[in-house]
């Protein structure tokens, strides 16, 4: 009996640790679900092109900022960037940014002409009707995970970008000297 007793007392002692464990289990989770991402997509390459864009909708509905601070699809590219677009003179050009602020109550949406995944080195290139997995690292919410598809080439999404084909741009040509990372 006396094994049984310290037995009980253990399970005793463990109870609210076991408590706090679900707590913050069940906060963590419904944290995740706070950041969600929708309507991935990608542009179809045009040529045999090494670099692509991905582009979706972050929506925050949580009550704490988050940031996006990287993105991975080793499925179709071995290294993918954070980008957005500056207006250079006449010029738009792509610049590397650091993380992609997810306000409290906010949606950000990545689109042409703005901030983008930058597929950095497609391992062939992408075919309209295809897709793939794309990982999201976000400094609160953690991982998360969505399916790419890709559009025709000239898929602008809800924007009108006819002066910005980002398929046609030389990332390789890019002008990389105020790249600053923010
Ligand atoms: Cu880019």
């Amino acid at each position: 009996m006396a094994s049984f007793a310290s037995f009980h007392s253990v399970l005793r002692a463990s109870a609210p640790l076991a408590a706090a464990a679900a707590l913050l289990f069940s906060a963590s989770a419904a944290f995740a679900a706070d950041v969600t991402v929708s309507d991935a997509w990608a542009r179809a390459s045009a040529g045999p092109a090494k670099t692509g864009a991905a582009f979706f909708t972050v929506t925050n509905s949580g009550s704490s900022d988050d940031q996006l601070l990287s993105a991975s699809s080793p499925a179709v590219s071995a290294t993918d960037e954070l980008h957005t677009h500056i207006k250079d003179g006449d010029v738009m050009r792509m610049r590397q940014v650091e993380k992609i602020d997810v306000p409290a109550g906010k949606a950000v949406t990545l689109q042409p002409g703005g901030l983008h995944v930058m597929l950095m080195s497609l391992s062939a290139p992408l075919a309209e009707g295809q897709t793939f997995p794309l990982t999201l690292t976000f400094a609160k919410a953690g991982t998360i995970e969505t399916t790419v598809t890709v559009k025709a080439a000239g898929a602008m999404g809800q924007m009108d970008h006819s002066q910005m084909d980002h398929s046609k741009m030389d990332h390789g040509a890019m002008d990389h000297s105020g790249h600053t990372k923010q």
